[in-house]
């Protein structure tokens, strides 16, 4: 596929355990728009359980699809800066964070860089990422697991915690 000006749709995670967490996913969202990349559907924000580090306050999290002509890389970077311009400190890995966007899909495409890895390589077994988007895109194809988002919602394993 090539990355022309054409208008791609994404999927981004958004997810926020310090602060006045709604107020940042909400600014994240807003800055996304700012940035030309255009926000279609948003999901309702979720509070959940820290996954992996444990020791960590409870997230919000939510989803949401965007429109851009941003290529996987653009978007990515354009994610990154989004939490730079937030003031996002890296504390400890998958540690507590003010925003975190995470690139889920772009497309059908699959890319295994370190820089990037579409889809996301763990969103499978998320349910903070699984549920926010299964209200947005439900029918959404995962395009290597080849099953629909509310079919990977059916298949998650109970958290184990
Ligand atoms: N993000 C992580 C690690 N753990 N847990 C929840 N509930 N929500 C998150 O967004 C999250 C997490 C790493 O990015
Ligand atoms: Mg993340
Ligand atoms: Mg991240």
């Amino acid at each position: 596929m090539q990355f022309n000006n054409n208008v791609h749709t994404a999927y981004v995670a958004l997810g926020s355990n310090i602060g006045d967490k709604e107020g940042n996913l909400r600014r994240a969202l807003e800055l996304l728009q700012q940035r030309g990349v255009e926000v279609v559907k948003t999901s309702t924000f979720i509070c959940t359980e820290p996954y992996g580090v444990t020791d960590q306050p409870q997230f919000l999290n939510g989803a949401c699809e965007v429109r851009t002509s941003l290529a996987p890389l653009e978007l990515l970077y354009t994610l990154l800066d989004i939490e730079r311009e937030m003031g996002r400190m890296r504390l400890r890995h998958w540690g507590e964070r003010n925003i975190d966007l995470d690139l889920l899909l772009y497309e059908d495409v699959v890319m295994n860089t370190p820089e990037l890895k579409l889809p996301h390589p763990d969103m499978q077994n998320r349910d903070f990422v699984l549920l926010p988007l299964a209200e947005i895109a439900p029918a959404l194809i995962h395009p290597t697991l080849r099953k629909n988002i509310s079919e990977l919602v059916i298949c998650l394993s109970p958290r184990t915690r």
